[in-house]
């Protein structure tokens, strides 16, 4: 199902693109299962660990982690750093159906970007409330310019409600990293996250993007974009993937390389993903220097982006 000229010149035009029925329902099962997995394993760590004194078995992928925060604060944040990429997400990530779409963005020669993310956006949690922010932002320096296209891809049907993401459209086109700041200096919020002031922003029309499951929004790595506030009673679940030339500055050097998934040169190439897989972006390559967790169940994230963004009026 490749994009329509039509689909291909708004992607371009607006910076987003939204695709409805892009996925069926059965072709997420497998990754809601291994998401599954995931809190499951979580659970019984915390359990053993003696973090937590209910498993909360009884709940499902749309609580259970909910659940599990309000017995362990921080679990939802522990999911998203797990970082750890299954075996269902690797096969929806290099599926045909989402690289032939990459290619029509990039062309032939496509590899995945390390940075990935599976969100729980869990009830009420301002730690996983997203401000505005450009995702070329959380890279290196200089490599803005680098086209890396993103598919959000939620795991519910996400709405105004259960925080989908808003972006600003056509707010890629001047090709400008606008100004970020790092959340953790205002005041008490203790994120990692990156946001830009509303007055650092260019002008442009909120898309609050309306996401039912199987659809995807393809963005730019320019777009301006947040995510609103989870104010149902549900996990929005979502994953993020990104990929770009192999050839072109990723911002993540010296961290994590990426991963060829396509290339001209051998027409049945597949990725291996054996070592890359297992290779946890954010804790494995900040165990020196920037600050590691102290312990496997300690939230908070690092990374590149804490060092480009400081600013030196606040130190
Ligand atoms: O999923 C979210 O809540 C935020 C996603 C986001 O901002 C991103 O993928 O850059």
């Amino acid at each position: 199902m490749p994009l329509t000229a039509q689909q291909l010149e708004q992607y371009f035009t607006e910076g987003f693109l939204i695709v409805p029925d892009f996925f069926s329902r059965g072709e997420l099962q497998p990754i809601i299962e291994e998401v599954n997995g995931l809190v499951d394993s979580l659970a019984n760590r915390l359990y053993n660990a003696g973090r937590i004194t209910n498993k909360c078995e009884g709940e499902g992928f749309a609580t259970r982690l909910a659940r599990l925060e309000e017995e362990y604060p921080g679990a939802a944040v522990l999911i998203h750093i797990g970082g750890i990429l299954g075996p269902a997400l690797a096969k929806l990530w290099e599926s045909e159906r989402l690289l032939d779409v990459v290619s029509q963005m990039l062309g032939s020669e496509i590899a995945g970007h390390p940075v990935w993310n599976l969100r729980s956006k869990t009830p009420k949690n301002p730690l996983v409330t997203v401000p505005w922010h450009q995702d070329t932002a959380y890279l290196a320096e200089g490599c803005s310019s680098t086209f890396q296209p993103t598919a959000w891809i939620p795991l519910v049907d996400a709405n105004g409600v259960n925080g989908t993401l808003q972006v600003l459209r056509g707010g890629h086109r001047s090709g400008q990293v606008f100004r970020h700041r790092l959340e953790n200096k205002r005041g008490s919020k203790a994120s990692w996250y990156l946001y830009i002031e509303e007055e650092d922003l260019p002008e442009g029309e909120v898309v609050t993007c309306e996401m039912p499951l199987g659809s995807v929004l393809f963005l730019n790595q320019l777009i301006p974009h947040r995510s609103t506030e989870n104010l149902s009673s549900h996990i929005r679940w979502s994953i993020d993937l990104r990929w770009q030339r192999p050839d072109e500055p990723s911002g993540f050097e010296g961290i994590k390389d990426c991963i060829l998934m396509r290339t001209e040169k051998d027409p049945h190439y597949r990725p291996d993903w054996t070592a890359w897989a297992h290779q946890n972006r954010i804790t494995d390559a900040f165990v020196e220097g920037i600050g590691a967790p102290k312990d496997e169940f300690d939230a908070m994230v690092s990374g590149p982006w804490m060092e480009r963004w400081q600013d030196p009026i606040e130190q």
